[in-house]
């Protein structure tokens, strides 16, 4: 198993200001082993937290058992799963609370940059912020958008910031359901912003979207190509459309490109009922029209808090998200049943071949899936 590891942006001069790690999740049932020691979830002799002593640390905030709680909540083994879940039910109570927000653009945009600069300036409006990420490729590679970035550098070090990086995919619901979990861990220690980035390359921003109450999209100028080539879905699922790098020359520029957004934004459904999405204008880099975004957003809290919208949808996201967790089960217990792996390739190969229909090939798996439970 790898050991606990800083990353890479934390100040090798001041270990203490750092309480994050970046820890590999716990990926077998031997490793899991290695993990739990009658009940606790614990390294071997290291006599580590209880699920009382994690629901305690993370109701005082106290970051490094928010951080272990996090690392059980990710953890892929199956039995960590009921203590997770024991741990997500005493924090129930105490979750809700923050607002949450998602940050999307295509790589090279700005987010992390933007998200330093904007979490630093809620840090000194006495917000606590929590950083999480939701990273499409990470499943796959096992890495993490945050993981190599020195672009948060600054918020890193902030004592009211928290920012972990994008969990590994594995089983039992994966990057969704971590992530969803991670959101209201962080708001039981007492997070009042929590912030998702996600690369914009496809379904991610879908995911975080279902996830978050507001949901901002931010955008380069050279507006004329990228409006034509920018897929609409997109634009409909925002909140607001950031213009970012709006400083020295590219200025001009991206104030003529935020009028163009707002010309096509009018046309088009907005994202949240009652609230117009614009654009709007910022430098990451030089924290530049980043209060006004707030500004924004605190308005934006406000008139759905009133008209019963903010609400509505965090009720509407946890009922999809009953419905995904359903499907990620079946998913996942279909496909590590003994039986199935065993007939799988058979069924499969007698399908490419020509010999038997797609439809009867799925109905005798289910069948042979079915049987089996009952054994
Ligand atoms: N001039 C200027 N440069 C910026 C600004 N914001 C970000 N940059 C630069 O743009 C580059 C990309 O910024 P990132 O914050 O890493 O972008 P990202 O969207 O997080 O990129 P990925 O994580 O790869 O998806 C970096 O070189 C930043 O310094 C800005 O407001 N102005
Ligand atoms: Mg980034």
């Amino acid at each position: 198993m790898s050991r606990d590891m800083k990353p890479k942006w934390s100040d090798p001069e001041r270990p203490d200001a750092f309480s994050s790690y970046v820890r590999k999740g716990v990926e077998t049932e031997a490793e899991a082993a290695v993990f739990q020691k009658s009940g606790r979830f614990q390294k071997k002799g290291s006599g580590g937290p209880t699920v009382a002593e994690l629901t305690k640390g993370v109701l005082e905030g106290n970051r490094g058992l928010l951080a272990r709680a996090i690392t059980l909540i990710e953890s892929n083994a199956e039995r960590h799963f009921s203590q997770a879940q024991e741990l997500l039910q005493n924090l129930l109570p105490y979750t809700g609370k923050s607002i949450r927000i998602g940050i999307t653009g295509v790589p090279g945009a700005g987010k992390s940059t933007f998200i330093e600069s904007f979490g630093t300036f809620l840090c000194e409006q006495d917000y606590r912020v929590a950083v999480l990420a939701v990273d499409p490729s990470s499943s796959l590679t096992g890495g993490s958008i945050l993981g190599d970035k020195t672009r948060m550098e600054k918020l890193a070090r902030n004592p009211r910031a928290f920012i972990r990086p994008s969990p590994s995919g594995g089983k039992l619901g994966g990057v969704h359901r971590k992530t969803r979990e991670t959101m209201l861990l962080c708001e039981a220690a007492g997070f009042d912003v929590i912030l998702v980035e996600t690369v914009g390359v496809g379904q991610s921003e879908v995911i975080v979207r279902d996830m978050v109450d507001f949901f901002m999209l931010l955008v380069l100028t050279g507006a004329g190509d990228e409006l034509q080539g920018m897929k609409k879905g997109i634009m409909e699922l925002a909140d607001a459309v950031i213009v970012n790098k709006a400083d020295g020359l590219n200025k001009k520029e991206a104030e003529k490109a935020k009028e163009e957004y707002n010309r096509i934004l009018h046309i088009l459904q907005p994202a949240t009922k009652g609230w117009e999405t614009k654009a709007y204008t910022c430098s990451a880099l030089y924290s530049t029209g980043i209060a006004e975004i707030w500004n924004e957003i605190e308005k934006f809290k406000k008139q759905t808090k009133q008209s019963c919208v903010f609400d509505d949808r965090r009720r509407k996201q946890t009922k999809e998200w009953i419905y995904s967790m359903i499907s990620d089960q079946l998913h996942y217990s279909f496909f590590r049943h003994p039986d199935i792996k065993k007939q799988l390739p058979k069924i499969e190969n007698e399908v490419i071949s020509g010999d038997r229909t797609v439809a009867s090939a799925v109905e005798e798996l289910f069948k042979i899936f079915k049987q089996s439970e009952h054994k």
